[in-house]
């Protein structure tokens, strides 16, 4: 395949914040000293007390240790509201677009300040002080980024849980870290179909010690019926008429926790990655306004959701700390048409649009004429983010959406680095599609082959980065062991991504997907080892094994291989009760695309499942199954060929 090369446009290089040499002469500046670099950048935010320590950082073995700007002392919801109220308190900090296309609403910066005051004074009444953990559970309503920010104002650390996620899930990260205040709302909405969040929240406090939750504070969406538990729940309107609009945003030292979100990784169950104060919104706020070229007045939308970190960082924090309007999208790319994206962005004269390759490709299947119905004059840049994006996708992002006037930037990075580390900045950079680019200001990623040996120039191997950035995690909550056996121990010295890449002549990197058991599904992160215990959960399961397999809209899909217990008759009724049985465990992102029962399962004498072999049955390329002469029983192998799923 040729590489096709864009050159930025040359308006852009006019307009942006910095061209390539601007971009290259920042970059090693950032990366020849970072003190003085960092040290500079922290001023983009206010402090109460200012910081007289930049960088003290150890990647060492057994000893990683994180903290930026550490005896600063400031507030991420002050930062994000109240300095702004002087020179743009009438400015629209929030525009909502309901489900329902006749729905929106814009929320100026003043009317951000009084709403969020309010949320935390309802908190504080049920004793919620700084650094204890409240779980919000609510559909992409205004209230999902009050009940955040009134955390970062009182100085509770929120733990934003998925409206996806089911009530197991739920319960597990309520017990993790130990919340006694749930934020959620009556049902969200969707796709015009409604959620039934507060029915869940409460069969998931069903499963937890009892004692352990206060507090449900329950917002009004859509007034269906729900159980109120007297003396625990409270609706929120009638709560928020109880108190004023001004609360004091508490003092935070730059490395008091803000949040905690729970996330996949290849063992176990999922980790309370941990962000903290000052360096996570230094980095937010830097990021969005360089990677999206952000100036004063402009419209940008992120259609993420708040339970991932994109909307943590890209729908909340950043743009907030920038004093941007920030488009939030209760509904779905589909609903009521296919159109829906191109009219809310003709709607609210979007000029910066955020997405994910999984809406790319779905829409791109319905056909050009949606997009061309409408206008998109007010856009000027295109962003991706998630999963690597295909060539032709982005092709047709940038042709169709974008008419060829919008760079698009592909941005890589994960909820454990708090913010975009590898993305093109748009007055800067060539673009490739399919290519991350260049790393960010401060970040200096590394290739590195199975040993660790770094390797030069063009070549192919494993994502490491070599030093600490303001954004990154601190700790997994509660179980720092954890943290270092899993991001420092693979490769001594250096912060181990997880995923694989490759790095061309002109050092652009290309993210070629995880190298780990962790599958990305339409964007979620998914960890096989979790969807293969919600398996084995089912008493007629004996055992399974799950891997990712090609799927053309949401990038990969889950391949479960099941082996029921003696005596169970493998039936299409029993197929289809295992993928409700998981949607019901772990959420409908969860469920498996392609069930096949296998009488057993390829295994090594010392009786480990050899997923290789299960992967490539599953990616259809049986010719290809490498060494199988270590196998207990080589002809399991042909079994499992002769009876694979077809793909949908
Ligand atoms: C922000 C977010 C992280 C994983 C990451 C990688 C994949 C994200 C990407 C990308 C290729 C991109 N990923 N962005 N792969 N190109 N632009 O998605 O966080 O949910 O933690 O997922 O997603 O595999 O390791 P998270």
């Amino acid at each position: 395949m040729s590489e096709k090369i864009y050159d930025v446009p040359p308006e852009w290089a006019t307009r942006a914040y910095l061209d390539d040499h601007g971009y290259k002469t920042k970059y090693e500046a950032s990366v020849r000293d970072p003190e003085t670099f960092w040290g500079e950048e922290g001023k983009r935010i206010d402090w109460f007390e200012p910081y007289t320590k930049v960088k003290n950082t150890s990647f060492a073995p057994g000893a990683v240790s994180i903290k930026w700007f550490e005896d600063g002392v400031t507030n991420v919801a002050w930062n994000c509201i109240d300095r702004h109220l002087d020179t743009r308190g009438d400015q629209v900090a929030i525009i909502w677009e309901g489900d329902d296309p006749s729905e929106s609403r814009h929320i100026t910066y003043k009317e951000l300040h009084d709403e969020v005051c309010r949320f935390a004074n309802v908190l504080r009444n049920r004793n919620v002080e700084k650094g204890d953990r409240v779980t919000i559970y609510m559909p992409m309503i205004p209230e999902a980024a009050y009940a955040m920010l009134a955390c970062a104002r009182l100085g509770a650390i929120h733990s934003v849980v998925f409206g996806g996620f089911s009530p197991d899930s739920i319960a597990g990260r309520i017990v993790d870290c130990g919340s006694r205040v749930i934020i959620t709302a009556d049902e969200g909405l969707r796709g015009g179909r409604k959620v039934p969040l507060k029915a869940n929240v409460d069969a998931a406090i069903a499963k937890v010690p009892a004692d352990t939750v206060d507090h449900v504070i329950v917002v009004r969406r859509t007034g269906g019926a729900v159980d109120m538990t007297p003396g625990r729940d409270v609706w929120y309107d009638e709560a928020a008429a109880l108190v004023t609009h001004e609360c004091p945003a508490t003092p935070m030292n730059a490395e008091d926790p803000l949040f905690i979100l729970y996330t996949s990784g290849s063992t176990g169950s999922p980790k309370g990655v941990l962000h903290t104060t000052g360096g996570y919104l230094v980095f937010a706020s830097m990021t969005h306004q360089y990677v999206f070229d952000y100036h004063e007045g402009d419209v940008y939308w992120c259609t993420a959701d708040i339970g991932w970190v994109t909307g943590h960082s890209y729908i909340v924090y950043g743009p907030l700390a920038n004093g941007a309007t920030t488009v939030m999208f209760e509904g779905v790319p589909s609903y009521p048409s296919n159109g829906r994206f191109w009219e809310v962005i003709d709607k609210h004269k979007v000029n910066i649009f955020y997405t994910a390759p999984t809406a790319i490709r779905a829409l791109m299947q319905s056909g050009d004429e949606p997009v061309k119905k409408t206008s998109r004059a007010s856009l000027r840049l295109l962003g991706s983010v998630g999963e690597p994006i295909n060539p032709e996708a982005w092709e047709w992002y940038h042709r169709v959406v974008g008419e060829e006037r919008c760079p698009v930037v592909d941005t890589w990075w994960q909820t454990e680095t708090g913010g975009i580390l590898i993305t093109p900045l748009p007055g800067a950079t060539r673009l490739k599609p399919g290519s991350a680019t260049r790393p960010f200001f401060g970040v200096i990623p590394q290739v590195v082959d199975a040993e660790g040996n770094i390797q030069e120039g063009a070549c192919e191997g494993n994502l490491v980065i070599a030093d600490s950035w303001p954004g990154q995690m601190r700790t997994v909550y509660g179980d720092h062991e954890r943290f270092m056996q899993t991001y420092f121990s693979t490769y001594p010295n250096k912060y181990f991504t997880g995923d694989g890449c490759r790095r061309d002549a002109d050092g652009y990197y290309w993210i070629t997907g995880r190298v780990d058991d962790v599958i990305n599904v339409s964007g979620h992160r998914m960890g096989t080892a979790e969807v293969e215990s919600a398996l084995v959960a089912h008493p007629k399961v004996s055992e399974a094994a799950v891997v990712g397999y090609p799927h053309d809209i949401k990038g990969q899909g889950i391949y479960a291989y099941v082996t029921l217990m003696s005596g169970v008759e493998p039936t299409e009724e029993l197929r289809k009760e295992l993928v409700t049985w998981v949607r019901r465990e772990i959420g409908p992102i969860a469920s498996p695309d392609l069930l096949q029962f296998a009488p057993s399962l390829p295994k090594t004498r010392s009786g480990k499942i050899m997923r290789r072999i299960l992967r490539k049955i599953a990616e259809d390329e049986f010719g290809n199954l490498g060494d199988t002469s270590t196998l207990a029983d080589p002809t399991v192998v042909d079994d499992l060929i002769s009876h694979r799923q077809n793909k949908k």
